[in-house]
């Protein structure tokens, strides 16, 4: 029987708002019929708390503990976590978990006393999903409503419907059929970021209509070693913000833009002459934000154009 290891962090799938409280992980996974055939579970607490309290270097510390754990006698990790913040965290997992063990996040859009909760189930599949060899060399996941979605690629899109999360970009990698999962992309093992450590000042700012360089500098005031600037469709940007990119050339903090489309690449190669800023590829703001933070710390003190765009190439 395969091996997991189930890391607990709260989030709905551990609400019990009747009794006023956040279970503990041993009474979410004690809901689950069937989890204890599904694998051989072992259990670990991390935390208890709505994933709105989640911060970038929770994500990274819980991406070091399911590496840890993974480099023992496991077949898979498996994290329960709010649905909030659950796309910015699996690519986290995405870019620090090292191995091709699969690394598994699952919740709930229903606590348990609602009438169709949903969590027991997607727990279940999310412990089959990591126990399968079929899910190795894939990066990190997200299992939810039968569905499984690659961390790379994967964004909550509805705010309370069961089926919450989908990938615009390349659409789910998978289901569950009854217990096994079925993959519908290839394998690709995951490449993670070598970091020891992550920068967390990191802004995002999105840009819309008539914007100017207001936030933008704002960003550099308060202190941004980074920003990461969500553009319009393939890479165009409002005059306006122009001498917000000049101020950050000239203070050092790496800019990098991305679509703000749902998906798609960006190309801004008069940007990046011009002000050094950098493509980040096909990815969200949300998940170029996170990539920003591992590179900052990756690159150390090298961090002109030339040495962060390695990060995003
Ligand atoms: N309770 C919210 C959270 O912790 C929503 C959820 O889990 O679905 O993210």
């Amino acid at each position: 029987m395969a091996k997991v290891t189930i890391l607990t962090t709260g989030g709905t799938i551990a609400s019990r708002p009747g009794a006023g409280r956040m279970a503990h992980g041993d009474e979410v996974l004690g809901t689950v019929p069937g989890l204890h055939e599904a694998a051989e579970i072992v259990h670990e607490e991390f935390c208890v708390v709505a994933s709105s309290q989640m911060t970038p270097r929770m994500m990274f510390n819980l991406g070091k503990r399911a590496g840890e754990v993974l480099s023992g006698d496991v077949d898979g990790v498996v994290i329960t976590h709010g649905t909030d913040t659950m796309e910015e965290t699996v690519y986290m997992l995405d870019m620090v978990v090292p191995g091709p063990k699969p690394v598994v996040i699952t919740g709930a859009m229903r606590t348990a006393e609602e009438v169709g909760t949903d969590g027991a189930r997607n727990l279940l599949e999310a412990v089959q999903v990591a126990a399968s060899p079929q899910a190795r060399s894939r990066g990190a996941m997200l299992v939810l409503n039968d569905e499984i979605h690659l961390g790379r690629f994967v964004a909550k899109v509805h705010s309370s419907n069961p089926r919450a999360f989908g990938s615009p970009a390349q659409g789910r990698a998978g289901e569950v059929h009854g217990s096994q999962p079925v993959f519908y992309v290839p394998q690709s093992p995951r490449k993670p970021v070598p970091a020891d450590d992550i920068v967390t000042d990191v802004d995002l700012v999105r840009l819309y209509s008539g914007a100017d360089d207001r936030l933008i500098k704002a960003c550099v005031a308060g202190g941004a070693r980074g920003v990461v600037v969500e553009v319009m469709g393939k890479g165009n940007v409002p005059r306006g913000i122009l001498p917000g990119l000049d101020e950050c050339r000239k203070a050092g903090v790496p800019v990098v833009m991305v679509t703000r489309c749902q998906a798609g690449p960006v190309e801004i190669g008069r940007l990046e002459d011009q002000f050094g800023c950098i493509n980040g590829g096909e990815m969200t703001g949300l998940k170029a934000r996170l990539r920003l933070m591992l590179a900052l710390a990756a690159a150390g003190q090298d961090r002109g154009p030339e040495r962060m765009r390695q990060f995003f190439a």
